[in-house]
């Protein structure tokens, strides 16, 4: 096993990186920029190397630097988190041919899938059900319209090199088609150096859905059942679960299974997601490959009782995995939530600043996974994610009114953040029935401007109520002992929901 490991990333992911590598006695070494001289991760980790000037493309993107560091400190692996270097196979690469192990899938997987036209034939050689659209890339007009013609309107043309929403463009018509192709074309060349674009049918009211799943050295690949990430704003999710509260176990077992075989005809190692989205017939279309750890992989981690990293961290050391696919069994339900550093008030706006206070949510079914201190400056020069609140429950009633418990606890001041966000969400009755799909967020929001004014006025009230009550406490303070005040649970509470109005 590994004695060292270089953790080539920042914030909530570098930490959850370290706590992997302590519980295996396994010295962690992180770096940082200029920006993050005081952040959490380096003070958790036994030594911290800094790797240049705030902007990411001077510090935490710079290959080279990051793998001299690695050498340099003794390192015999590095982890690269998820995001910055994580998706890069010629960091991969460069990483294998300085003599380290990348934690993650090799190189060539990486290239391979990191191309969504080739990601689509190695499905379509597995018999998974694909999107309908084009295999290749559109070549010429010609073709795009005849592909156009076969597939139907409304379409998608999309980046063969994109991903995750990235070089997306909707055509209502078949008068769009010339333009929109053209544009989607120079916008690819632009974002990702490659102006290659392929077609997709429009799948509406679409579901997403990813499989987890892990693949050794040893041709052993296994999946961990599947996560909703249907609710999303801007093509960023905001809160996952797992399972699906619309799966059912037959539906994971054929998923599951088209993931394992798309991934080993990959040849796939460590741990990866298989996108799907899934019409209202439950009918599922393979989307593509994220070859990393997920931001939310904690949601799978707590149903299946496997921890990712650590099979991340052994697999990568040539170790089998730890249990076989008929040992994973699926219990409960865990749902996460990502409080963002971003102002839900105003249109998400980022908040970057100094955390004046800084109290967690714990008890039955909490976990936290965190990259802040209070006193601790956020910088802007990064995502805006602070930290993940993820809770457990037997059922989805239960881990909702844990999740709601659990909100209302967590005390972040001094920025804004989505907390009050998540306040709102957990008691929103489409949410609590489990109606998820990827327009929820919008519907969410046009909902809530319709009952707003109401929401305000009651506010009013239980303010006028509270400093009623504080008042009079005040004025009769001997009399007091007639009339308990309120528990302060509540006062807080109030506030909390307050502060979320506000
Ligand atoms: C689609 C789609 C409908 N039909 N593809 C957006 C993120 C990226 N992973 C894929 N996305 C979509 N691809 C076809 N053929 C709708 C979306 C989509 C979406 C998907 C998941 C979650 C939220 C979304 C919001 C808008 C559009």
């Amino acid at each position: 096993m590994f004695t060292k490991i270089l953790i080539a990333n920042r914030g909530e992911i570098a930490v959850r990186i370290i706590r992997a590598c302590r519980e295996m006695g396994i010295s962690p070494v992180a770096i940082f920029s200029q920006a993050d001289e005081r952040a959490l991760h380096v003070r958790l980790a036994d030594e911290a190397y800094c790797v240049g000037p705030p902007p990411a493309m001077e510090s935490y993107l710079r290959m080279e630097t990051i793998i001299d560091v690695a050498r340099q400190a003794g390192a015999q692996a590095i982890h690269p988190g998820y995001g910055f270097l994580a998706e890069n196979p010629e960091f991969a690469r460069a990483v294998e041919d300085a003599g380290l192990v990348f934690i993650g899938p090799g190189w060539e997987a990486m290239a391979l899938l990191g191309n969504k036209t080739r990601a689509r034939h190695i499905a379509r050689r597995v018999g998974a059900p694909i999107v309908p659209g084009s295999i290749e890339p559109i070549k010429d007009r010609h073709e795009l319209h005849r592909q156009a013609q076969a597939v139907g309107y409304p379409l998608l043309l999309k980046a063969a090199a994109g991903g995750g929403g990235k070089g997306m463009r909707l055509v209502s018509s078949p008068d769009e088609l010339d333009a929109a192709f053209r544009m989607a074309q120079s916008e690819a060349r632009a974002a990702f150096g490659q102006e290659a674009v392929y077609i997709e049918k429009v799948i509406q009211r679409p579901r997403h859905i990813e499989i987890q799943i892990l693949g050794d050295h040893h041709g052993n690949i296994v999946h961990l059942g599947e996560r909703e990430c249907s609710i999303q704003r801007r093509h960023q999710k905001v809160i996952e679960e797992c399972p699906s509260p619309l799966n059912d176990p037959d539906l994971r077992q054929r998923m599951g299974d088209v993931a394992c075989r798309i991934a080993r005809e990959a040849g796939y190692q460590n741990a990866g997601t298989v996108e799907f989205l899934v019409d209202e017939q439950k009918n599922f279309y393979f989307l593509e490959i994220n070859t990393r750890l997920q931001v939310e992989h904690p949601v799978t981690e707590w149903v299946t009782g496997v921890d990712l990293v650590r099979e991340q961290i052994r697999i990568a050391a040539g170790h089998p995995l730890s249990f076989r696919q008929d040992e994973i069994q699926w219990r409960g339900v865990a749902i996460e939530c990502r409080i963002y550093a971003e102002d839900p008030e105003r249109e998400f706006m980022p908040s970057p600043g100094r955390i004046a206070r800084y109290r967690p949510p714990m008890g039955p079914g909490v976990r936290v996974d965190s990259g802040v201190y209070a006193g601790w400056e956020v910088p802007l020069d990064y995502d805006p994610l602070l930290s993940k609140l993820i809770v457990w429950g037997r059922t989805r009633t239960e881990a909702i009114e844990r999740l709601g418990r659990a909100l209302d606890e967590y005390v972040l001041d001094g920025i804004r953040t989505t907390i009050p966000f998540y306040r709102q969400i957990v008691r929103d009755r489409e949410f609590i029935a489990g109606h998820l799909d990827t327009g929820y967020v919008d519907r969410f929001f046009h909902r809530r401007s319709w009952e707003e004014p109401e929401g305000l006025l009651r506010d009013a009230a239980l303010i006028a109520a509270a400093l009623h009550t504080r008042q009079s406490a005040v004025a009769n303070q001997t009399a007091d002992h007639r009339r308990p005040s309120e528990s302060p649970w509540k006062t807080q509470g109030r506030w909390a929901l307050l502060n979320s109005r506000l």
